[in-house]
């Protein structure tokens, strides 16, 4: 599709205060987008507010004015930004009324499975991070008017949205456009080396233990093409460790040669009670998006993940690892067929 510049571009000039959100359990991409736009509509003379009810993970704490994020809008604003987020109450990181209530609605976002649902929305998987949208916006924004300058901090936040989407540029989705753009981030002043490190291979002495205590439990089925793992609350418990703690971990699952198909199950906790939280890593053939859109959630191809709410963790494992069989049996492409047939 054309890029809306022009509508996003009307929709900046046509308002003073803005609301930036993103999807819930926020990633580097999620954050990183959102603080590059607020600092863009800042410098553009704007009042913009970046929210993210599950605040900014730990790995994303070195980005430029992370601390700055907040966990609950202090007003309404005109205008609303959507990134990276399909734009569905569950998977919005704000309060939903702050959406509802917002005049206008400008929805950015390359998942898939998202629908246009607001006044402007500019959606395209092909595109491999938001970051990469956002990062095309601020280039044209000065040809309609809006002079802004991409600073070495708007860079340092859209390489940190770049970087985490394609793996640090090792994922297939890492096109020639995506590391152009990382080769002018970072002249603009983005630090690679840093923004690798702190995304993809720190971590605390608990969460290093945590990981281990994932490994340990793994299982391995259907001639080892399903990886699997699930952590418990004791096993937070036990390394002092949030949820942070694990984000990488099922990558490690994936990791295992022949294994096609990896989940991690997490016992966690939230503002609705005890929550599973689940996080699938596939081949892309094998969509995660759609598995994980069974159990209303969402994500990519190769990377996504769902919560589950109202049922014992034990029976969350059941249901997510009989599915994830079936999965590999025979409902991927099942499931496949079925969304290629709804959007003929
Ligand atoms: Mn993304």
């Amino acid at each position: 599709m054309t890029p809306p510049f022009e509508s996003i571009a009307a929709a900046i000039a046509g308002h003073s205060s803005f609301l930036i959100v993103a999807h819930v359990g926020p990633d580097g991409d999620a954050i990183g987008s959102g603080l590059a736009l607020r600092m863009a509509l800042e410098a553009l003379g704007k009042k913009a507010e970046f929210v993210s009810t599950d605040g900014v993970p730990f790995g994303c704490r070195f980005t430029p004015g992370w601390e700055t994020v907040k966990t609950t809008p202090s007003q309404v604003a005109e205008c609303v930004f959507i990134l990276d987020c399909s734009g569905e109450p569950n998977r919005v990181a704000a309060p939903f009324t702050f959406i509802e209530r917002a005049k206008f609605k400008v929805m950015i976002d390359h998942h898939r499975t998202s629908t246009p649902i607001f006044n402007v929305n500019w959606i395209d998987p092909d595109q491999p991070a938001t970051a990469m949208m956002i990062f095309e916006l601020l280039q044209v924004l000065p040809q309609h008017g809006l002079d802004v300058e991409i600073t070495a901090d708007i860079a340092e936040n859209l390489l940190c949205g770049l970087s985490t989407d394609t793996g640090h540029f090792r994922f297939p989705n890492t096109t020639p456009a995506a590391l152009h753009a990382a080769a002018e981030m970072v002249k603009l002043g983005a630090d690679p080396a840093i923004t690798a490190f702190r995304l993809f291979d720190e971590r605390t002495l608990g969460a290093t233990r945590l990981l281990g205590l994932a490994l340990q439990k793994m299982h391995s089925e259907c001639e080892g093409q399903l990886t699997w793992s699930a952590l418990t609350m004791a096993d937070f418990e036990s390394t002092a460790v949030g949820d942070e703690g694990s984000e990488n971990a099922v990558n490690f699952l994936r990791s295992v040669r022949g294994a096609r198909f990896s989940v991690i199950l997490r016992e966690r906790r939230d503002e609705t009670g005890p929550v599973a939280r689940i996080s699938v890593r596939a081949e892309p053939e094998l969509r995660a998006d759609l598995f994980c859109k069974q159990f209303g959630g969402g994500g990519h191809a190769a990377a996504s993940g769902c919560r589950m709410r109202y049922i014992p963790f034990e029976a969350a494992i059941e249901k997510t690892i009989v599915a994830a069989r079936e999965w590999l049996a025979g409902g991927a492409q099942a499931a496949i067929e079925d969304s290629d047939a709804s959007q003929i």
